[in-house]
């Protein structure tokens, strides 16, 4: 585990399974339509059980798909976690179709979606770098720097947690905390 201190905020970095984070909200990698996927998308419904998937539904039903770059909340089901915070990062498409602009939106408006339910810990997966094939070092420098940014300006929480899977992502990510 590595960490360092932002603001008033703890920054750490670990190795692991997201769905097993005991922080008040977990973040998902999802799609716009909500209803649940392969990796850590199908992790985390697998493991929070039928309900996470009931609101999700309710949540399309009311407002229709999630956009790029956006998220929305729905309760933890069986996890840990009270909050499961969908953030639907971008797909891939060579870095030319604000590919960028997309993945540091969904980092923050997470957190903004985290601060208004009331969590003080979030857990970030490395969003878009499975399926939606972001290159991993250039989602990590942007996914560092929107976290650390936010956590420079007002905001109430304790600490935001990197969950990464496997070794090497969390190089990845070492190198940005022993930067810093
Ligand atoms: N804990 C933490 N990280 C995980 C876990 C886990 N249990 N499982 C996988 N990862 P991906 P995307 C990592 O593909 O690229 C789904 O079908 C994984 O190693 O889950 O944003 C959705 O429904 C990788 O580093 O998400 C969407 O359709 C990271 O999580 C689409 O995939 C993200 O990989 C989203 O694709």
């Amino acid at each position: 585990m590595l960490q360092r201190t932002v603001g008033k905020a703890r920054l750490v970095l670990v190795e692991g399974d997201i769905t097993r984070q005991d922080t008040d909200a977990i973040v998902n990698a999802a799609n716009p339509g909500l209803l649940g996927g392969g990796g850590v998308d199908g992790a985390i419904h697998r493991a929070g059980g039928p309900q996470i998937l009931e609101e999700c539904k309710a949540i399309v039903a009311r407002r229709g798909p999630c956009p790029t770059g956006e998220a929305v909340v729905t309760g933890g089901g069986r996890l840990r976690a009270r909050h499961v915070i969908h953030a639907v990062g971008p797909v891939w498409h060579g870095g030319g179709r604000g590919e960028d602009e997309a993945l540091r939106g969904a980092y923050v408006n997470s957190l903004t979606r985290a601060l208004a339910v009331g969590a003080r810990s979030v857990s970030f997966p490395c969003i878009s770098t499975g399926i939606y094939g972001f290159p991993a070092e250039r989602a990590a420098r942007i996914a560092y720097d929107a976290v650390v940014d936010f956590l420079r300006g007002r905001h109430r929480l304790g600490e935001v947690r990197f969950v990464v899977f496997g070794p090497a992502d969390h190089d990845v990510y070492a190198r940005l905390f022993e930067a810093a």
